[in-house]
């Protein structure tokens, strides 16, 4: 890379200031830089080399896309995606934090040169590459972006900022995040990795699933499905996955609500994030005026997550969540795997694939229970954040991640798909024909995913698969536990970080005495309470969350917790 290039074509893109003329800073947090869309051209410009820099180090493509997604319209975003199809790993985040801030040519070329000079392989727990793969011209960087005003000036800065950087841009125009980071992790393997032939993927996975699981000829779910796309970049892409699928032979009845045409702004009380956190329907597309018990969808900006939801006779809305998404999968899987029998055992150490559950400190206690008691399946909880659940989920052969908020996937590790897809092609009749078409099944499942990070679109699928298999509605789905109430509430303080958490984000280190204030409140809401507080690292505010045997006691207790919130670390504006 000629560093001198790049700090030329930098000159284009500097840092905007403070009020009081001092450089403004940026920093990562959960899913990479966010902040108001108009601010971040010179972050954007930097974080387009910083993308190209890792391409280098690896000896493969990357990614960034440019969102924020479940933001207001007005934010905006860069998430960056790795060699394989991940996040960025967090060992390179205070790199891009500090590239994103440097003040001087000096200090750029400081960071740039430290990245180059590593030699980095692709992350260990992925194979290398096929053999003889050609990388084509590295560096390489796929670019996507959302739909918000800021995006097109951004993806300019994105782009100029990775060709300046010596990279070939691959610019995938409006998209979804998942699009991304598929586009990234196909090309690692070389596979196709156009929209198209994910949305193939995706589709043939579909008609698989429901091939294997049905029990007669058409097994196409008849029920619309009534899908809040949040006035972002996912509905035009349900269009093309809905095509896909009908060009299978099977269908899937998507009706699209709160997209381009429609009144709305995006994820303005509308989308994943609102239904989820408000516990309530989306205020705009008309779902106030839609049958009882509709089935109902959220996605977001970025459509990356999904929650479902129906609102009974009585206007009550039932919330099935990411945790609930999570149990809905590992059931089917932990079924299918049963079905299976002793075929996947190791053949040498006959132990059965190693299987789990990842959910953060947001997870419903029942849903916990549920999975370890009733599924009798692992669990492990990380921090927030999809760079630290999707890691933890590949450490398992097949490791089922869900946030509450409806981020998610299933990944299967290569030995799991190679086990699964070396029993099933030579059975030789010798296998039950039940445990063939699980097997049948779980390989369906690894194509109707997506492998690299969760994705509404294909989280869709796979729910709607899973239903049909089961013969199951949204209330069927929902007896599977009931949830504990729970409250999520955001509090403003003048600086966030004073607020530091241990114990995946479940306990505070500071401010001093706040966690014992904490815990003393819990310890007044009776044995099934529990509430932590925590930064957010997408938007300027902490998170506080309270679960309670009541309504009434989930809701107390995060006032309470939020007042502990606000004294201790330093509250603005009217006290909750
Ligand atoms: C991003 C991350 C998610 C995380 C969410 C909220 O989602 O990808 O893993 O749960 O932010 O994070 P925080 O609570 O720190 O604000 P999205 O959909 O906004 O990209």
């Amino acid at each position: 890379m000629d560093i001198a290039v790049f700090l030329t074509a930098a000159k284009a893109y500097p840092p905007p200031q403070n009020p009081d003329g001092t450089q403004m800073r940026f920093s990562y947090g959960t899913a990479g830089f966010r902040t108001v869309g108009t601010t971040l051209n010179s972050t954007v410009f930097r974080s387009g080399a910083l993308a190209a820099v890792r391409s280098r180090v690896t000896g493969r493509a990357c990614g960034i896309v440019i969102t924020a997604s479940h933001n207001p319209e007005f934010d905006n975003g860069i998430k960056l995606v790795d060699c394989t199809g991940g996040m960025l790993p967090t060992s390179w985040e205070a790199d891009a934090e500090s590239l994103a801030n440097a003040e001087s040519d000096d200090e750029m070329k400081r960071v740039l040169e430290k990245l180059l000079a590593l030699d980095e392989p692709a992350e260990s727990l992925h194979p290398p590459p096929p053999p003889g793969l050609d990388a084509g011209n590295i560096p390489y960087v796929f670019l996507a972006r959302d739909t918000r005003p800021t995006g097109p000036e951004l993806a300019k800065a994105a782009l100029a900022g990775a060709k300046a950087a010596g990279a070939t841009v691959d610019d995938l125009g409006l998209n979804t995040t998942p699009q991304g980071h598929f586009a990234v992790y196909a090309s690692y393997r070389g596979a196709p990795n156009t929209e198209e032939a994910y949305y193939k993927r995706l589709a043939q996975g579909y008609a698989s699933l429901l091939k294997e699981d049905g029990d007669h000829d058409d097994s196409s779910p008849v029920e619309p499905i009534f899908v809040d796309c949040a006035n972002g970049v996912g509905a035009g892409k349900f269009t093309k996955l809905i095509n896909a699928v009908e060009e299978t032979g099977v269908s899937i009845p998507i009706k699209l609500h709160n997209h381009e045409g429609t009144p709305g702004t995006l994820n303005n009380q509308v989308g994943a994030d609102y239904v989820q956190k408000e516990q309530k329907p989306p205020k705009f597309g008309g779902f106030d005026a839609l049958p009882s018990n509709a089935k109902c969808v959220s996605i977001d900006g970025d459509a990356d997550r999904l929650v479902y939801f129906y609102t009974d006779e009585n206007k009550k809305t039932t919330l099935l969540d990411g945790d609930k998404i999570a149990a809905l999968v590992a059931t089917h899987v932990s079924g299918l795997l049963k079905r299976c029998g002793e075929s996947l055992l190791d053949p040498v150490t006959k132990k059965p694939l190693d299987v789990g559950v990842v959910q953060t400190a947001y997870a419903n206690g029942a849903s916990t229970k549920y999975i370890e008691q009733v599924l009798k399946m692992k669990t492990k909880c990380t921090p927030t954040g999809v760079k630290w659940l999707h890691p933890a989920a590949e450490a398992f052969d097949v490791g089922v991640y869900f946030e509450a908020n409806g981020h998610g996937t299933a990944l299967f590790s290569e030995t799991a798909i190679d086990r699964i897809r070396t029993v099933a092609e030579n059975s030789d009749g010798s296998l039950p024909a039940d445990a063939l078409r699980a097997l049948k099944s779980l390989l369906a499942l690894t194509e109707a995913i997506n492998p690299a990070v969760g994705d509404a679109l294909s989280g869709v699928l796979v729910v709607e698969a899973i239903l049909q298999a089961k013969r199951w509605g949204l209330r069927d789905w929902n007896t599977m536990y009931s949830d504990l109430p729970s409250k999520q509430v955001k509090v403003k303080v003048q600086d966030r970080s004073v607020i530091t958490t241990t114990d995946a984000e479940r306990r505070c280190m500071t401010p001093s005495g706040m966690q014992q204030a904490i815990d003393a409140k819990v310890s007044e809401f009776g044995n099934d309470a529990r509430a932590f507080a925590r930064p957010s690292g997408t938007e300027d505010v902490v998170r506080v969350y309270a679960e309670a045997a009541t309504r009434e006691g989930a809701d107390s207790l995060a006032k309470e917790v939020s007042k502990v919130v606000y004294t201790f670390a330093g509250g603005t504006g009217d006290a909750p």
